[in-house]
């Protein structure tokens, strides 16, 4: 999405701009992650762009929250709309970035060895699109089909009848285990860390409410901006219901009951204190397990599908349809890994700790090297030949999450230090689209060849970022999770978003271009 609108936008100041993309088609994230019930949480109507009215006027969005098939035929549309395509080389995957500090020009190398010189980069590489997949003894022994949700394959495989282990159940696994459920023979769903999930009551959108955004828009679009997520929450999507005011560390029991007879899954966040403190949030933890417990038949898996020991609002909510009522069939297994882990994939299945499972199919739902994977697999040179991979062994650093000090006309859109994945994706990346554009305009019209952060400014915005995430459950000693790296082995552990919203990101930026950007040097 930020790739196709940066072409659109920077054709639209006048510079020639040639987009490479690794995927035979365009939709990043939308492109590659095609896994049965594959589906956004933020709901359509907000998950969309706003740079052109005509767009938004003349698409119609069929249900609450998009799906993988509706927001690729999105994307498509606006490449063919806005005739983006013939700036676009497909099947281009970049390997290579290397800075000519005495031209000035970046050099971008494919992997099939093709050059592409440019006065500016933007890396448009998305924040989870590096998929992680675990490194179990065996893995190529397996004799099977071996998928993975973020490379699901274009043509659909015939999982009928099939027995199949799913690994992972963050927001993939939990969102295909239904659906898969639904197919395969049997579902072997290997949990190694239950998950808070909350159900996203998706379903047709109401014509009203979307005519209504229609009339609205350009006011919609504002309010998204000057919100901390990027999401107004007027779309009537119940994900986006706020905390109460009532503290649940001051509830009685009978009222905890109540609201849970009220409002379900979401009486766990119901309380002003879940998401600050800790006890109230175990509290809201207990509220969860509770709702486990009620829906999932077999008391021994709604022990295990209960999280514990690790607070909610630590990982992204993940929501979901009909997720743990999906182990009350009989052709579903929970595999608790707390029981017994994960030793070796063989030939015929997965053994593990607790015994052997046979398999014909293997899915991994393992998730992604987050925010840094995508830009520290391409071997991006800066001044001197420094690699950006090795200036960040210890952890990203960048000015804005916008660029980075060495690395000159190099820029990232929703890079580590922005808001990015906390924040409505879209609406971060037409920001970051538009701040740049603005940048480079400001570097042509004023006849300056570099545009590169200082190391002050750099190193007060990364103490800035690691200040307002401090104290909060995103960074709790008890929270492992992507934003922090901790998913993937040797990753420092570092928090990678910008947590203090939107609001104040952007205002921030916008101060900084209007004073002609302080803290880049632009010569
Ligand atoms: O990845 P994850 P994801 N053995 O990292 C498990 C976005 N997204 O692709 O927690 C066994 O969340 C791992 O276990 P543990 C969204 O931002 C959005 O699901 O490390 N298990 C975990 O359960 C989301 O947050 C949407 O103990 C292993 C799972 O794999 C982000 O992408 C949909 C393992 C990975 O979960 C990532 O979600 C999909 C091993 N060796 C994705 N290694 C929507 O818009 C890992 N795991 C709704």
């Amino acid at each position: 999405m930020a790739g196709l609108y940066s072409l659109h936008h920077l054709r639209g100041l006048g510079f020639s701009a040639v987009v490479l993309e690794a995927g035979a088609g365009v939709g990043g994230t939308w492109y590659w992650n095609r896994y049965p019930g594959a589906r956004c949480d933020v709901p359509s109507l907000e998950y969309s762009y706003g740079f052109s009215d005509e767009l938004q006027q003349e698409w119609e969005w069929s249900e609450v929250f998009p799906g993988q098939e509706e927001l690729e035929r999105y994307f498509n549309h606006v490449a063919d709309r806005f005739d983006l395509r013939r700036d676009i080389r497909l099947n281009t995957r970049v390997a290579r970035a290397v800075f000519d500090e005495h031209r000035a020009v970046w050099t971008l190398t494919s992997d099939a060895g093709d050059d592409v010189t440019a006065r500016f980069v933007v890396m448009a590489t998305g924040p989870l699109s590096a998929p992680s997949t675990p490194d179990i003894p065996g893995r190529d022994r397996f004799q099977g089909l071996v998928l993975q949700t973020s490379r699901w394959p274009r043509t659909e495989p015939d999982l009928a009848g099939k027995r199949v282990g799913l690994i992972g159940t963050g927001s993939s696994g939990v969102q295909s285990t239904p659906e898969l459920a639904a197919v395969v023979g049997h579902l072997y769903v290997f949990q190694r860390t239950p998950t808070y999930t909350w159900p996203s009551h998706n379903g047709p959108l109401d014509a009203e409410v979307q005519a209504e955004w229609k009339r609205d828009y350009a006011e919609q679009r504002r309010r998204q901006r000057e919100t901390p997520g990027g999401v107004t929450g007027s779309t009537g999507a119940i994900i986006l219901q706020g905390p109460g005011r009532k503290p649940i560390l001051e509830s009685t029991e009978a009222e905890r009951v109540s609201m849970l007879e009220e409002r379900g899954w979401d009486a766990s966040r119901a309380w002003s204190d879940v998401a600050i403190d800790p006890e109230a949030n175990e509290m809201g933890c207990e509220l969860f397990r509770e709702m486990v417990r009620r829906t999932v038949r077999d008391p021994e898996t709604a022990e295990s599908l209960s999280p514990r020991g690790y607070p909610i609002g630590c990982k992204r909510p993940v929501i979901d349809t009909d997720y743990f009522a999906t182990f009350n069939r009989d052709n579903v297994t929970l595999v608790d890994l707390r029981r017994g882990g994960i030793e070796s994939v063989t030939e015929t299945g997965i053994q593990t700790e607790q015994g052997h499972f046979d398999l014909d199919v293997i899915v991994f739902a393992t998730g992604f090297d987050a925010m840094t994977g995508s830009l520290s697999r391409i071997d991006i040179r800066g001044r001197e030949g420094v690699a950006l991979r090795d200036l960040w062994v210890d952890g990203p650093r960048t000015y804005l999450g916008l660029q980075m000090v060495g690395f000159p006309n190099l820029f990232t859109i929703s890079g580590p230090g922005s808001p990015s994945v906390l924040a409505n994706m879209v609406v971060c990346s037409e920001q970051h689209v538009e701040w740049i554009g603005a940048c480079l305009a400001y570097a042509r019209d004023h006849g300056f060849t570099t545009v590169e952060p200082t190391p002050e400014a750099q190193d007060a915005w990364v103490d800035h970022v690691n200040q307002v995430a401090e104290g909060t459950m995103f960074t709790s000693t008890t929270c492992n999770s992507w934003y922090l790296g901790a998913n993937i082995p040797g990753k420092p552990r570092v928090f990678l978003p910008y947590v203090a919203g939107l609001p104040a990101y952007i205002e921030r930026a916008e101060a900084i271009a209007a004073s002609g950007y302080e803290g880049f040097v632009v010569g």
